[in-house]
């Protein structure tokens, strides 16, 4: 192999990733996790490439920054980017993260909700407070993986995280938005949760949180795009609810179509990923 060999496949990120019982203590209790060194800089590179093309190719928003509304300007969403590049597939179904999500929350087998890039421009704004799984019609603990692509610092927009508030289950039908941020801000103040923000991160790095904890990002005030990969998983047996707004509504005709409210979700674009 000489420096300038290029892989025909992307590497399959197979290897194990060792989780620690402190790491799995630690999301347990906080709701989130930061793990060093998840993905190799050899491996990173070469996905940061095929993950960019990908996503930059069919990005939807075309709006100039100041012309967005607060979620728009956040980042650059760009979804289940592997139904469309059969090379960050296999980032999406990686047994490596699989396996890591599976030791957090000691439920298996895991299987892909879906994925999203979130690019986050020079000069994007904040991602306010919220909570993710308020958007998935699932019963279930699902967890996302937060994957810098380039190393990232607290002034490109690292992620915090309200420690612990994951236990406090749903809290009620609050997009991200303005109301989201000044809603969960103060909820936090008053309850007197400790913020954890996420510190400087090595592309490959990766932080994961619960889908009930409550996290925010600073804007980018850099000139560099804070590019990030997401990944979203739920364990195999998790079930439909009855979606009690429109935005669950659309995720479900989405993620699980053809499926109903009490069934065990899984179709064919929710791949199985460990073991
Ligand atoms: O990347 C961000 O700014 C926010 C990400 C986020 O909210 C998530 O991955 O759940």
């Amino acid at each position: 192999v000489t420096r300038d060999f290029v892989p025909l496949h992307p590497p399959t990120l197979d290897a194990t990733y060792i989780v620690t019982p402190e790491q799995i203590q630690q999301y347990r209790e906080n709701g989130h996790v930061l793990l060093r060194d998840v993905m190799t800089p050899e491996e990173v590179e070469i996905y940061r490439g095929m993950i960019k093309d990908t996503a930059l190719k069919h990005v939807q928003e075309t709006r100039p920054l100041e012309e967005r509304d607060t979620y728009g300007k956040a980042f650059l969403q760009i979804t289940n980017i592997w139904e469309l590049s059969q090379e960050v597939r296999r980032f999406v179904v990686a047994p490596r993260f699989g396996r890591i999500i599976a030791e957090l929350t000691g439920r298996f087998p895991i299987r892909v909700y879906h994925d999203q890039a979130l690019f986050k421009e020079p000069g994007g704004g904040p991602t306010p407070w919220h909570q993710d799984q308020y958007y998935w019609p699932l019963e279930a603990e699902m967890a996302t993986i937060w994957v810098p692509l380039v190393d990232v610092s607290p002034e490109m927009g690292t992620m915090s995280f309200a420690d612990g508030s994951h236990r406090e289950g749903y809290l009620g039908p609050i997009p991200i938005s303005d109301e989201s941020e000044e809603t969960f801000r103060r909820f936090i103040e008053e309850k007197g949760y400790n913020i954890t923000q996420t510190p400087a991160m090595k592309a490959g790095d990766a932080t994961v949180h619960a889908g009930w904890t409550l996290h925010s990002a600073g804007g980018n005030n850099t000139d560099a795009m804070r590019e990030v990969m997401t990944v979203i998983y739920y364990p195999s047996d998790a079930k439909i609810i009855e979606p009690d707004h429109e935005d669950r509504v659309r995720d479900l005709e989405r993620w699980f179509p053809d499926q109903k409210p009490g069934e065990v979700a899984g179709t064919l674009i929710n791949p199985w990923v460990w073991p």
